[in-house]
């Protein structure tokens, strides 16, 4: 079907053709005279004509949603015919080589509901310029290639906006007539305007300061609206350490006299690293026991470390276009891992990660919208902040850090900060500088940039007992995706070790070698097949392969269940324990009926379980972990054709069975991991909490009056947000009479905090329950809910369409219906938003033909709305895309 005649298609950016930028600015100065309904913004380009640029070569600046006021050159006004304007921006013809170019506009905060550019949340002034923000603010080259120094004063009303913060130092301020005032800030780096901020406002602060490893001050703030002042300690606590580990891991400073944080409800995304000044949504700030769960602490520390890193990895080397994403987001997601990693528990962390790789990127990257960690065609750039470019581009790195080794990647990184400090780069420019720095060749390691899909690696086993050799036999394969069809083979390192029946590590001496090289060790698969063979094993061994889950790769490998229950019991690798026994369970869950799920069936899993509850030597989070078992959105991933409700019936059958066989170890665990002391968000005090709150879960599900009263007790006696909400998910999802009373308990008690208020819309989104459809339905009513809102949209829309698999593709479709209805009404106000949330759309082919057509028909509608933004139109456009075959 086509689009409406009367909306324009739109148009597709390849990176084949990417061009330097004929003209540099080489600084500019901004001025902001900020209103709500009419801020006028006057700019002055300092410009000049790049080297290779033909003269008479105009000048393009990207402008979109602006009222040009006035424009002059070198002081003159410009003739009318020296420009021309059009829905993309401005061309100016005819410069000199150099010059100055002075532009006014006019643009409206207030209306301004995409949260792109200049905008108001909750009346604070607060700006969002990546990736291609600024041209709502100011004509000017919006692309990440174009570095200038920019200068910028703001002047606001003084009682409204006391505060008025932007990139760099301040210079200069003051009064000025009629109750305003004026400050002006300087960054001296260079920078992209995508980097660019400026917040204004009534807000309050908290402030600290951080010596850096040259005895540097650095003055910290943290900007909020007042009546969160005391929620931002453990954020500015994160600082610190994050500037810490930076400087003890990768020897990597902070340049500015100060950094500033500030925290806005209304936000697209989680946080952005404008250098400087990072704006954050709150709730990726705003934490305090008794309204923020140890998730939240966790997740809190984590962004903060991400924004922090990126003044290195992003700021003061940046990217040269939008295709390069990855080098700075990948990259710094690798970072922030490894920091949460070095704070809190490295095994933990690992399996949190994988999980989400595992959960979201495997499925983008199986469907209609898989796209390479460096993507090579886009329609809105926004589309393409995803879990392929972030996390997958994460496991790349992480690759690079496995290959080399920590200390030949340290040189590496240092050679690529030394080598590009201040550019504008590629991905490939990253490469070459971790080659470069160590003489090795990472020629075929690059496909990993370029070829999208998950490779399969499928591994067989030969053992020898004459010779005393075992053969292991990887070959790799990886799937057409879109645009894809035939690939070359990756470059895969595969962390492995052997075990022994009794489950000891043996010493691994590849053929050819004179001597064993230690207990663990990483084999690089570079051909489509090829065979490692150990010696001197005296028995058949068990293989562990892919230790700390070495690759992005899927893994078939045709393990007997008492082998998984050995390595489950006695792997130290904390990723490879943990996995054999979610493959103990996924095997149940998946070759089994609901009905089946009980008695001698499950028993080896009742014992692993038991062993694993009574371990008091393994971390208790990773005794949460492992009790966890795998979601429905993992396990969808194995089967053909999703049936939503046969996987959550399955899982919820064996959790109950589960919490019946081992109801009293359940119970005395609960018990004996009860705290009364002060609440502290550290690593060990939220693993007992997390697996004290697990064994509630499973508690509940025997469903009687012990259990109910176990968790109304746990509600109402409880001092923070952990296991407040644990026990009110526990009953949300049970049939406890008290449920609906306890909800509204909740509300009440929590109406004023709308970060709490969020987790109250989310747990009624999520919960499997017949009527979660209406409630959502009615939920939009409410007066707790905003479409204006990104955290409400998330908390109810998202959390349903995409947490909820049996309450969105229930059979008679109301679920697609509805939110397709929300997506087409939230896309005229927030295209970024809404794009996302149509994400829940895109895998309509995993289920049956009566789900197709539903998921189909929406998908449809909303690429052929009209007026449809393209962010959306990108979205359904190739989530309806012709299937991709091999
Ligand atoms: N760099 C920002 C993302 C901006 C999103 C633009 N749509 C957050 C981050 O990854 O740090
Ligand atoms: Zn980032």
């Amino acid at each position: 079907m086509d689009r409406k005649a009367d909306t324009p298609k739109p148009v597709t950016v390849y990176l084949k053709d990417y061009q330097p930028p004929a003209w540099h600015i080489e600084a500019v100065e901004l001025d902001f005279d900020l209103d709500p309904d009419a801020t006028r913004v006057r700019s002055r380009l300092h410009f000049r004509r790049a080297q290779e640029t033909a003269p008479g070569t105009p000048l393009h600046l990207d402008g979109e949603a602006l009222e040009l006021l006035g424009i002059s050159l070198d002081g003159e006004p410009l003739a009318a015919d020296r420009y021309r304007l059009d829905e993309a921006g401005l061309e100016v013809r005819d410069l000199p080589e150099t010059g100055l170019l002075e532009i006014e506009t006019r643009i409206q905060p207030a209306a301004n509901t995409e949260l792109s550019g200049l905008y108001t949340s909750s009346g604070n002034f607060c700006t969002q310029c990546e990736a291609e923000g600024f041209r709502r603010i100011t004509f000017y080259p919006d692309r990440p290639d174009v570095m200038a120094c920019f200068t910028t004063t703001l002047r606001a009303d003084k009682s409204a906006c006391p505060v008025l913060l932007s990139n760099g130092n301040p210079v200069a301020s003051g009064e000025l007539e009629d109750g305003r005032h004026y400050v002006t800030w300087q960054d001296p780096f260079p920078k992209p305007c995508y980097l660019f901020a400026l917040v204004a406002g009534d807000l309050g602060w908290i402030e600290d300061r951080f010596v850096t490893r040259s005895g540097r001050e650095v003055d910290l703030y943290i900007y909020v609206q007042k009546h969160n002042l005391d929620k931002c300690d453990h954020a500015m606590a994160s600082l610190k350490r994050a500037m810490k580990w930076d400087e003890a891991v990768y020897g990597r400073e902070y340049d500015l006299d100060r950094y500033m944080i500030v925290a806005v409800d209304d936000f697209n995304m989680g946080a952005m690293e404008n250098k400087g000044l990072n704006i954050f949504n709150s709730r990726y700030v705003l934490a305090r026991p008794d309204t923020a769960t140890d998730s939240d602490y966790q997740n809190i520390e984590g962004v903060i470390g991400h924004e922090y890193f990126h003044n290195w990895s992003g700021n003061r080397v940046t990217c040269r276009d939008w295709f390069q994403l990855s080098l700075k987001e990948g990259f710094t997601v690798f970072r922030d891992q490894e920091f949460s990693a070095d704070m809190n528990s490295r095994g933990v962390q690992r399996i949190t990660d994988v999980n989400i790789l595992r959960t979201h990127q495997f499925r983008e990257d199986a469907g209609p919208m898989a796209h390479p960690v460096k993507p090579d065609h886009y329609v809105a750039i926004d589309n393409f902040y995803t879990v392929t470019v972030y996390n997958k581009g994460a496991e790349v790195v992480r690759m690079l850090h496995t290959l080399l080794g920590p200390e030949a990647f340290r040189r590496g990184c240092d050679r690529y900060f030394e080598r590009h400090d201040g550019q504008a780069v590629t991905t490939d420019d990253f490469v070459n500088a971790l080659e470069a720095a160590n003489g090795v060749s990472l020629r075929q390691f690059r496909c990993w940039y370029d070829q999208a899909g998950t490779p399969e690696l499928t591994v067989e086993r030969h053992y020898d007992p004459q010779a005393c050799t075992f053969a292991l036999t990887l070959r790799q394969q990886c799937p057409a995706t879109p645009g894809q069809s035939a690939k070359q083979p990756f470059h895969i390192p595969v962390a492995m070790g052997l075990r022994d029946g009794e489950g000891r590590a043996l010493p691994l001496r590849l053929y050819g070698e004179a001597q064993a090289v230690g207990e663990s060790r990483v084999l690089e698969l570079c051909q489509e097949e090829e065979t490692f063979v150990f010696q001197d094993i005296a028995a058949e061994p068990v293989p562990v392969l892919l230790r700390g889950f070495s690759a992005p790769v899927k893994l078939n490998l045709d393990y007997r269940d008492a082998e998984l229950a050995l390595l489950s019991a006695h792997e130290d690798d904390p990723f490879c324990r943990w996995e054999a026994g979610q493959t103990l369970a996924r095997r149940l869950l998946l070759t089994h009926p609901p009905e089946a799920l009980t008695g001698e069936l499950i028993q080896p899993l009742v014992e692993a379980c038991r062993h694993t509850l009574d371990d008091a030597a393994l971390d208790p989070a990773l005794r949460a972990l492992a009790l966890t078992l795998p979601g429905e959105g993992y396990l969808a991933e194995f089967v053909d054709t999703i049936e939503p409700q046969q996987l959550h019936g399955a899982r919820e059958a064996l959790r109950r069975a589960l919490a019946q066989a081992l109801r009293p170890e359940w119970e005395a665990c609960y018990q004996a991991l009860t705290e009364t002391g002060p609440y502290s968000p550290d690593a060990a005090a939220a693993g007992r909490r997390r697996l004290r709150n697990l064994c509630l879960n499973y508690l509940i599900a025997c469903e009687d009056e012990a259990a109910y009263e176990l968790a109304l007790g746990q509600y109402r006696s409880a001092t923070n947000m952990t296991d407040s909400l644990a026990a009110l998910q526990a009953l949300v999802n049970s049939d406890c009479p008290q449920r609906e009373a306890v909800l509204e308990d909740f509300y009440s008690r929590w109406q004023a905090d709308t970060l709490v208020v969020d987790k109250w819309l989310s747990l009624q989104a999520t919960a499997a329950r017949p009527d979660t459809l209406d409630r959502v339905q009615a939920l939009t009513g409410h007066p707790a809910f905003s479409l204006a809102n990104p955290n409400k949209v998330y908390s109810l829309l998202r959390a349903f369409a995409q947490g909820n698999p049996v309450g969105f593709h229930n059979e008679s479709g109301a679920g697609y219906r509805f939110i397709g209805e929300q997506i087409r009404t939230l896309d005229a106000r927030n295209p970024q938003v809404a794009a996302r949330l149509a994400a829940a759309f895109t895998d309509w082919r995993r289920y049956n033909p009566a789900r197709q057509a539903g998921m189909r028909e929406q998908l449809q509608t909303m690429r052929d709305a009209p007026g449809v933004s393209r962010d959306l139109y990108e979205i359904a456009e190739r989530s309806l895309g012709e299937e991709c075959t091999e």
